[in-house]
């Protein structure tokens, strides 16, 4: 084909490319406990979960996160990496026990230290941090004291969310309270599969309740300690929960599973109150009594922005009699490493079956990949809730991957992964969503909780031996996209 053909067959040629709105942010994450190691250094006191990796048998290969990914000693190198790539924006969380040991009462400077330094770098790659307060590790001596089922958990947060912002707020715009209530609610205090390891269901609902009043006081909080441009967040992990037929007792399932996996979290966060029907299904483990007067006022505190972590979809049907218990039961995205057989069911989920999808590829977490999913998500939140704007805090897949003998990451069903998903992303901004940007889960392989390091989602490769990092194609995939603020 001569040149000035080809042209015009490129030009005729429907383009293939989906282009983001301008300003769109892309970003990629990590949490304190999954990346940072360091457990001993500079004051930095126990966390829950180095509790719950001590028990044994709790984590896949009695993993723990003593050194994880060694990001507190090479977070310069990972900021470079960051730059290569060319994201927008870092999120990261800040470790609790770091800067406040006791979980009360005097900072500890020195850790503070830490995110002082790593904020300065990113700053000066011309990269925004995006810092989340809680990614589920608590300090210990807090746990002690009764954790997220007491209530003055909730104001302890909110006087150390003061005390991150009286030293970051003028460099960090953007602030996500609490990362995933839902998972650090009932997988660690009902199902037992996360720190601290807890099975009892009622205790896991007012759990849940401290970690939505914990939010609203640190946007208080926070609201008044900032000055100039920030926006707040929390990220939920939401998913589409479909019933398994359209039988009247499987629609009452998943009505009953939305109900407690999304509804519980954004109703009372966007609406100003916790779901009726969500209330009545559980009043048989618990009276609510931990909802004092005013506390709903609270967790609704206006935010700017609402966090989606997105995965997997769920699918769920009533029981059968006779059913084998799964092993992932009670878990939307199965999450249990170690205690399969035993993993008991989150508050609310007996009687309910969680089923697979059929005929869905699966990441090496076990989880069906439906892109679909991410979208019908969107447009819920866009149509049945009052405006606010979104943004994706996470989403991204495990795979098997390794290093070739040149140091190289082929990882092709990551890349696919990533694709989908930012078209169905790319798909929700055209029917009108107000999304402003997309974070991969996750910038680097890591601590994949009670999986050990043997489930890897980074876009980056590392070897925990050496700690040596390698970019996967899937990173220098997104490099291109943000490049060109555009998948093709
Ligand atoms: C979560 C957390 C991340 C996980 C990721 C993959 O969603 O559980 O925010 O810490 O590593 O989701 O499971």
């Amino acid at each position: 084909m001569s040149a000035t053909a080809s042209d015009r067959a490129a030009a005729e040629a429907p383009d293939e490319r989906l282009t983001f709105p301008d300003g769109f942010l892309w970003g990629a994450g990590t949490a304190a406990y999954q990346v940072e190691g360091a457990i001993g250094e500079d004051g930095r006191a126990a966390s829950i979960w180095d509790t719950f990796c001590a028990r044994p048998g709790v984590v896949c290969n009695g993993d723990t996160g003593e050194i994880a990914a060694d990001h507190y000693h090479r977070y310069a190198e990972d900021v470079e990496l960051m730059r290569r790539i060319g994201l927008d924006a870092y999120r990261f969380s800040v470790s609790w026990p770091r800067v406040q040991p006791t979980g009360a009462g005097p900072v500890n400077a020195a850790g503070l230290d830490f995110y002082d330094r790593l904020v300065d770098a990113l700053v000066s790659c011309g990269i925004d941090p995006v810092l989340t307060l809680y990614h589920w590790d608590l300090p210990q001596a807090l746990q002690d004291r009764g954790g997220w089922g007491a209530r003055d958990t909730a104001a302890r947060f909110a006087d150390y969310a003061e005390a991150v912002a009286d030293r970051l707020g003028d460099r960090v715009a953007l602030w996500t309270t609490v990362n995933e209530p839902w998972c650090a609610a009932f997988l660690g205090h009902a199902a037992g599969v996360h720190a601290p390891g807890l099975t009892d269901p009622a205790l896991s609902l007012r759990a849940a309740h401290h970690l939505l009043l914990g939010h609203g006081l640190a946007v208080q909080a926070l609201r008044s300690t900032l000055s100039g441009d920030h926006e707040l967040s929390v990220a939920l992990n939401l998913s589409p929960v479909t019933a398994a037929t359209d039988s009247e007792a499987d629609s009452d399932t998943a009505r009953r599973i939305d109900g407690l996996l999304n509804r519980m979290f954004i109703e009372p966060l966007l609406l100003g109150g916790y779901p009726a029907d969500v209330r009545e299904d559980i009043r048989h483990l618990t009276d609510w009594g931990f909802v004092h007067e005013g506390d709903e006022r609270v967790i609704a505190s206006p935010i700017d922005l609402l966090g989606v972590n997105y995965y997997t979809p769920t699918t769920v049907g009533a029981a059968k009699p006779s059913s084998v218990p799964r092993p992932w039961a009670g878990a939307a995205r199965p999450r249990s490493g170690v205690t399969e057989k035993g993993a008991s069911p989150w508050a609310g989920t007996d009687g309910v079956e969680f089923h697979q999808p059929e005929g869905l590829p699966r990441t090496a977490m076990g989880w069906a990949v439906q892109p679909r999913g991410l979208y019908e998500l969107l447009l819920r939140l866009h149509e049945d809730y009052p405006p606010i704007p979104l943004i994706i805090s996470e989403n991204g897949a495990a795979y098997d991957d390794g290093a070739d003998d040149l140091g190289r990451v082929h990882d092709p069903q990551r890349v696919r992964y990533l694709r989908a998903h930012l078209a169905m992303t790319h798909e929700a901004i055209t029917a009108g969503v107000d999304l402003r940007g997309y974070f991969v889960w996750s910038l680097l392989d890591n601590f994949e909780w009670s999986f050990g390091y043997g489930k890897r989602f980074g876009i980056t490769h590392v070897d925990f031996e050496n700690q040596r990092r390698s970019l996967k194609d899937s990173a220098l995939w997104y490099r291109d996209v943000i490049a060109a603020n555009a998948v093709a």
